[in-house]
Formats: C-alpha cells, sequence, structure tokens
C-alpha cells in the first residue's frame, strides 16, 4: 500500500522560495524515469520531479490523476491553493519543481493512493492467503481443505489497475469416480464415489472376496487399494474325525489340501488326504478312526490270560497260572498304540519241589521228577518193612506231602515149641533166620525140621509133629539120627 505524500508549499508573494528544508537531498529523492518510487512513497518533504513534470510548462492549477504513478492516485483532487501557483525548476536545487505561490496560506497534503485490489475471502472449501488491503504486485495464494480439488489458478496476482489478474478458483469435493462390478460379485458406492466414501465390495454366493473388500476415496482422488476379485468361495471347513484330526496345509480354497490323522492308538481307514476341488467339494471322505486292537494276548501254557475290557489300545490283560505252575514274568499287559502289548507274555513254570527228603536207610526210592503231582515211591531193602506211605507227591505249594518212611527189618515173631519137641531160634526170629526143631527122646519128628522166617514175615513150612516112636528107636538122640536109623 504505497502512498505518495505531494507536498506543496504555499509561499505567498514574496516569493519566498521553499527549497524543502533549505533545498532537500533532491538527488535522493528524484526518479527521473518513473512517478513511482520503488516502494510507491515519496516521503514527506521530499519532492518527485516526476510529479512535477509539467512544472515548467504552467502553473499548476489542477492536481490531477495522472499526476500520479500508474495505478496510483490522487485522494484528494482538487486545487491545492486556489488560482496563481505556479512553479519552475529550480536549478539551484538540483532540479527541484519550486512552487510559488502568491499567497502562501496553508499547506496541503496531497496523496497518491494505489489502488487497491479487492480483500479475498476464502473460497468455500478453501482457503486464500492474501494480504488484507491487497496492493499492486501483491500475490494471493488459494488452497483447499483436504478433500476439495482447486478448480482454477492457484494464485493470482494484484494488478495495477487494481484488479486481480485471475479470478478465484472453486475447492470442488474430489471425486474419486465410479467403480466397475468385480466378475460374480458388486460393489456398493451408493453412499458416493467423493472423498472419504468407502466402497464396499461382495461377491455372489458361492464365492469370496479375495482382496480387500472396502477401498476408500482418498484425497488424490484415487480409490485406495486395487479392486478385489471374487474367487470361489472353497470347500468350507473339514471337521475332526473321531478320535482324529484334521490338519489344514492352506485353507479351505481351491487347491488347497488337508491331512487326516487319527489320534495315538487310533488305526486310520480311508483317505489320509483331501483336496478342494474346483467345484468347491473335497475330492476325498473323512477317514474313520479305529481303535487299535492287539488282538488276544498269548496265552501262557499252563496258564491263562484274562483280557475282560477287551484287547484294544489302552486295555489291560491278566495273566494267571494253573495251580501248580509259577508265573514267571509281568502278570498285567497294556495294549499298545502300535497294536502290540507292551510286555511279552509270562511263562508259567511248573512249581518243583526240589529233591526229596533223604533216606530211606535200608531202603530205596525212586524219583522221577521233583515238579508239581510228580511222584517220589520209597521201597525197603530185602528183609525191611516199610512203614508209613510208600509215595510222597511234589505238591502244588511246593513241597513233598510228607517224609521218608522207615525201613525197618522183618521179624516173623516166636515160633510155639511142639509137644514132646523143642524149637530154638538161636539168631533171632527176623528175616533169614532159622528156627530148628528137635523132639524129646523118644519122639521122633514129623515134618519140617526147621523154619526160616522169610521176607513176606511168614515163617517158610510149619510147625512139625514129635511123634512117640518105638522104643527101639529110642537109641537115636537126634531127630535126623533117628530118622536115619529107621
Ligand atoms: C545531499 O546528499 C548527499 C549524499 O547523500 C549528502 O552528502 C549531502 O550532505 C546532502 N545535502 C543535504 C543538504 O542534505
Ligand atoms: C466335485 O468333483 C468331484 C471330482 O471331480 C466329484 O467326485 C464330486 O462328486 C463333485 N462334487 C460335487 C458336489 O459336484
Ligand atoms: C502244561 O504244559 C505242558 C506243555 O504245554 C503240557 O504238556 C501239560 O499237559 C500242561 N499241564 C497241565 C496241567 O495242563
Ligand atoms: C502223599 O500223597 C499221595 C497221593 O495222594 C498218597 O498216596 C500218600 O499216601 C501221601 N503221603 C503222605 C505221607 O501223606
Ligand atoms: C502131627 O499130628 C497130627 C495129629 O495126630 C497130624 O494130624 C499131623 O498130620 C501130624 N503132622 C505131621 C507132619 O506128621
Ligand atoms: C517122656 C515124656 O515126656 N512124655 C510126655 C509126652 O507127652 C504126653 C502128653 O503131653 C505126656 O503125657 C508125656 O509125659
Amino acid at each position: 500500500m504505497g502512498h505518495k505524500y505531494f507536498i506543496a508549499f504555499l509561499i505567498g508573494v514574496t516569493k519566498v522560495v521553499y527549497t524543502l528544508a533549505a533545498c532537500a537531498n533532491v538527488s535522493e529523492t528524484v526518479y527521473p524515469d518513473s512517478k513511482v518510487s520503488s516502494n510507491n512513497i515519496v516521503e514527506t518533504g521530499k519532492v518527485n520531479t516526476n510529479l512535477f513534470s509539467e512544472c515548467r510548462d504552467y502553473c499548476m492549477t489542477n492536481l490531477e490523476n495522472s499526476d500520479c504513478a500508474i495505478s496510483y492516485i490522487l485522494s484528494n483532487a482538487g486545487d491545492p491553493t486556489g488560482a496563481g501557483e505556479c512553479s519552475y525548476w529550480d536549478t539551484n536545487c538540483g532540479g527541484s519543481c519550486i512552487m510559488e505561490y502568491a499567497t502562501p496560506s496553508s499547506v496541503t497534503v496531497y496523496t497518491c493512493t494505489g489502488l487497491n485490489c479487492a480483500t479475498l475471502t476464502n473460497p468455500a472449501n478453501g482457503a486464500v492467503t492474501a494480504p488484507g488491503t491487497p496492493v499492486t504486485g501483491d500475490i494471493a495464494t488459494y488452497t483447499c481443505n483436504t478433500g476439495y480439488q482447486l478448480i482454477g489458478s492457484s494464485s493470482s496476482t494484484c494488478g495495477a489497475d487494481g484488479l486481480w489478474d485471475t479470478s478465484a478458483p472453486t475447492c470442488s469435493l474430489i471425486d474419486c469416480g465410479g467403480l466397475g462390478n468385480p466378475t460374480n460379485g458388486l460393489v456398493d458406492i451408493s453412499s458416493g464415489t467423493t472423498y472419504g466414501q468407502v466402497a464396499t465390495y461382495s461377491c455372489n454366493s458361492g464365492y469370496v472376496v479375495n482382496g480387500a473388500s472396502s477401498r476408500t476415496c482418498g484425497s488424490g482422488g484415487t480409490w485406495s487399494s486395487s479392486p478385489p476379485t471374487c474367487v470361489i468361495e472353497g470347500c468350507g471347513a473339514l471337521v475332526d474325525p473321531v478320535n482324529g484330526f484334521v490338519t489344514m496345509l492352506q485353507a479351505t480354497a481351491v487347491g488347497d489340501v488337508a491331512l487326516y490323522n487319527c489320534d495315538i492308538g487310533y488305526d486310520i481307514s480311508g483317505f489320509t488326504s483331501t483336496t478342494c476341488g474346483t467345484n468347491g467339494s473335497w475330492d476325498n471322505p473323512a477317514p474313520s478312526c479305529n481303535p487299535v486292537d492287539c488282538g488276544m494276548p498269548v496265552v501262557p501254557s499252563n496258564g491263562s490270560v484274562n483280557a475282560m475290557y477287551g484287547t484294544t489300545y489302552l486295555q489291560l490283560a491278566t495273566y494267571s497260572c494253573d495251580l501248580g505252575y509259577i508265573l514267571n514274568g509281568a502278570t498285567t499287559t497294556t495294549c499298545g498304540a502300535d497294536g502290540l502289548w507292551d510286555t511279552p507274555a509270562p511263562s508259567c513254570d511248573i512249581i518243583d519241589c526240589g529233591a526229596p527228603p533223604s533216606g530211606p536207610v535200608n531202603g530205596y526210592k525212586t524219583v522221577p521228577g521233583t515238579t508239581y503231582t510228580e511222584v517220589t515211591t520209597f521201597y525197603c531193602d530185602y528183609g525191611y518193612l516199610l512203614t508209613g506211605p510208600s509215595t510222597l507227591i511234589c505238591q502244588a505249594d511246593g513241597t513233598w506231602n510228607g517224609t521218608t518212611p522207615s525201613c525197618d527189618p522183618l521179624d516173623c515173631g516166636p515160633l510155639v515149641a511142639p509137644a514132646n519137641g523143642s524149637v530154638a531160634t538161636l539168631l533171632g526170629t527176623t528175616f533169614g533166620m532159622t528156627a530148628i526143631y528137635s523132639c524129646a527122646y523118644g519122639f521122633a519128628l514129623q515134618g519140617d525140621t526147621t523154619q526160616t522166617c522169610q521176607s513176606n514175615g511168614i515163617w517158610s513150612g510149619s510147625q512139625p509133629n514129635c511123634t512117640n516112636i518105638p522104643s527101639r528107636l529110642y537109641t537115636c538122640n537126634v531127630a535126623i539120627d533117628c530118622l536115619i536109623q529107621t
């Protein structure tokens, strides 16, 4: 807002020449080629010679707008003094235009005021940056609010004619433009396609959005991200088989693969994998998971096994041995996930009673074996009699059912002497001993003269008689002699 001050010194008829504070330093303030200083200001007390270009030509009667620099007008045009003022070129003062007035009575300040361009106001949805009172050369800068696009020129310059050189731009809402439907889907732009609005994509039944399902109109006038596509929905989730599980290698889209497995202890029966086909179906059905069955455990010989709750995974079987057999090994076994019983079958070892009791003295025994149910038989030597049971059996508890019997010598017992005779058992009456009979004098022995104690405990033969014999035969003293004599 340059202002130019034009000072008229009104001087009286005495032709007093005011040389502007004693001929102010005119050389500093002369603008030979223009009425306008670089800053449009002529300082008070200084003279713009150009303002008085007509100085030497005539006495000034009026100041006119043309006396101001281009685009400046006199703020108070008119006769500064009334008639009679004149000017002349004062060479003494370096070329100042000196005015003379008949009667200087007052001082009037004339001002050349610049033509102001219109004060600018913010455009709708935008803003302008410009001086409050714009003058020639001022630049206005327009911006638009976020989401609005500037249509027109973003800057304008205040011209010398007091007019902005361009008209104000407008700020129009950014519009990202319409969007096309994806194949097999729709895009919803019902809320509009302007800045900040959201377009929502959806796909037809059986298809799913692949990509960003919504896009936003950005400040750059473009939609965010790239348009999604509608891809076939895929095969849907798979459920775990009973006692098993399914592992998705990717997802459930076309071409994706899932693997089936059974829990530990279960055997898979069916397909172990399935692939999502292009028709949206898994190509293989789920397998079944059957519990592992170990089968009946091996039955130990002379024993048995009891799998009361079955023979499948984790079930327990119990081993037992027959009477007389001892279990050697694990008493239970568990069906493992591998289909095998976790321990080998035990053995049922027959009870062994060990060597039978020693003895007998004067006898012997037969020991075919020392295990359960086997029998040791005792015998006595010839002439000895066994007292007590002759056998021992090996019992289930590992003991023999008794002790060794005794073998006692045989005794056929005392003999009775026949009438008129006698019997002599000088060495006793036991097995092998002989009893000798004899008859009294005059009697003859009839029958066995001896008896021997036999192994069965019975004397052999029988008791003899002593019979009366004729007297002639009395001479024989001994029975045998007498017999010989007869
Ligand atoms: C005029 O200006 C010159 C240069 O700036 C200076 O030396 C001189 O003193 C000035 N004269 C007056 C009267 O101010
Ligand atoms: C999908 O395709 C597979 C093999 O191509 C076929 O076995 C199956 O029956 C199809 N399923 C449907 C629902 O069409
Ligand atoms: C014990 O096992 C053996 C061998 O298998 C067999 O010969 C015998 O008869 C069995 N004993 C019993 C009491 O079952
Ligand atoms: C042992 O048992 C056997 C068979 O039962 C029997 O014959 C025998 O007499 C018994 N022995 C003893 C000392 O009891
Ligand atoms: C002994 O005498 C009895 C009675 O007289 C007779 O029966 C028996 O035969 C006689 N024995 C012998 C061996 O002579
Ligand atoms: C000589 C003798 O002793 N004789 C006897 C034989 O036996 C009969 C009967 O016992 C007796 O009467 C005898 O005295």
